[in-house]
């Protein structure tokens, strides 16, 4: 009998080659299907469809422990991107949004979470095989565990190093980036492995006419001769992060454009950010060897970080239609 050895990715670091790998922090419950189970009982069958071919759609929601008490940030809005996501797959979703938000909510108390990440995870289940999905079930997966700074310590004070990568982001015919759909991201880890390979935290990817697109799982934002400007929505995710910060920065009267720009305009950019749940609001202080501005965190970046981490933190109560109690 051959029983194969326990291999990771790669050996001795994990599957990127870092060689300080963060553990996952488990929780006690998962919601799958309507139903609570543990932890480590939230299995599937190894035919399952999603796991073969990648037609799945997920979120990743944040809540934040605040000064009043925990709060989902933007939850109508991540439980309506699903929807959409399913809508744009054609996957038929057997809840309502109104189910899915309560669950979410649900998933967050039962693991007595104060602040965490949340993740929803629409899949196709067990039935046929082959590329038609068939009659094979709708299935929804809901987890929550503590995920601290995404892009390392120190990242959202100090910024980050990026790299412009060498795989280009989707094309607009190829993926439909309005949906945030699992097999997309084997795009991500292609340049999020080559990036830290190389030493650096994240990748930046332009899209098949070479203009920037976004970063792995984060939306770009560059401040040039004053101008705050982020990419266009043909190639990228609609980020709500990003949505919110957009928002945040003309209530702050801050111009604001969404246009193409390219990876020189990166270089020689006053400020650069990336956007996203599970990187928040993270200041990049050098791409491709080359220092962005002082190389530090810049003042518009500031203020809009704070701006955010004020919300979300409960400092201020302006933008409460944000916000969800626990
Ligand atoms: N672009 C991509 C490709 C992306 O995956 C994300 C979120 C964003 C932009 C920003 O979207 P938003 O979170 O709505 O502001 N990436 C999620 C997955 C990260 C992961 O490693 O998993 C996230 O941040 O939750």
């Amino acid at each position: 009998m051959v029983t194969p050895s326990e291999k990771s990715w790669t050996d001795g670091t994990d599957a990127c080659g870092d060689p300080h790998p963060s553990q996952l922090t488990p929780s006690e419950k998962i919601w799958m299907d309507g139903t609570f189970v543990n932890w480590n009982e939230a299995s599937v069958h190894v035919l399952t469809h999603s796991l073969h071919y990648g037609m799945g759609a997920f979120e990743g929601i944040r809540c934040y422990r605040g000064k009043n008490g925990s709060i989902i940030f933007r939850l109508r809005e991540h439980v309506d991107r699903l929807f959409e996501s399913a809508h744009i797959m054609a996957m038929n979703v057997p809840y309502s949004r109104k189910d899915v938000a309560e669950a979410i909510v649900e998933t967050v108390r039962i693991n007595k979470l104060e602040s965490c990440y949340i993740r929803p995870l629409l899949y196709v289940g067990y039935g046929e095989m082959g590329l038609y999905p068939g009659n094979n079930p709708v299935k929804l997966a809901i987890a929550a565990w503590s995920w601290g700074t995404y892009l390392g310590e120190d990242a959202l004070v100090h910024g980050i190093r990026a790299k412009v990568s060498s795989f280009t982001r989707h094309h607009v015919n190829v993926s439909m980036t309005r949906a945030k759909v699992s097999g997309y991201y084997v795009n991500s880890i292609l340049a999020k492995c080559e990036a830290k390979k190389a030493g650096y935290d994240e990748a930046i990817l332009l899209d098949t006419e070479g203009y920037v697109a976004e970063g792995t799982g984060e939306n770009v934002f560059i401040v040039s001769k004053g101008v705050l400007k982020t990419t266009p929505l043909t190639s990228i995710l609609e980020g709500i992060t990003r949505h919110s910060i957009l928002e945040l920065a003309r209530e702050k009267n801050i111009p604001v454009v969404e246009e193409r720009f390219t990876r020189d305009a990166l270089y020689v950019a006053e400020e650069v950010f990336l956007t996203g749940t599970a990187a928040e609001v993270a200041p990049v202080r050098e791409i491709d060897d080359r220092q962005i501005g002082t190389g530090k965190r810049g003042p518009v970046t500031d203020l809009l970080q704070k701006a955010f981490f004020d919300i979300v933190k409960g400092e201020d109560l302006s933008h409460g239609q944000w916000l969800t109690p626990v």
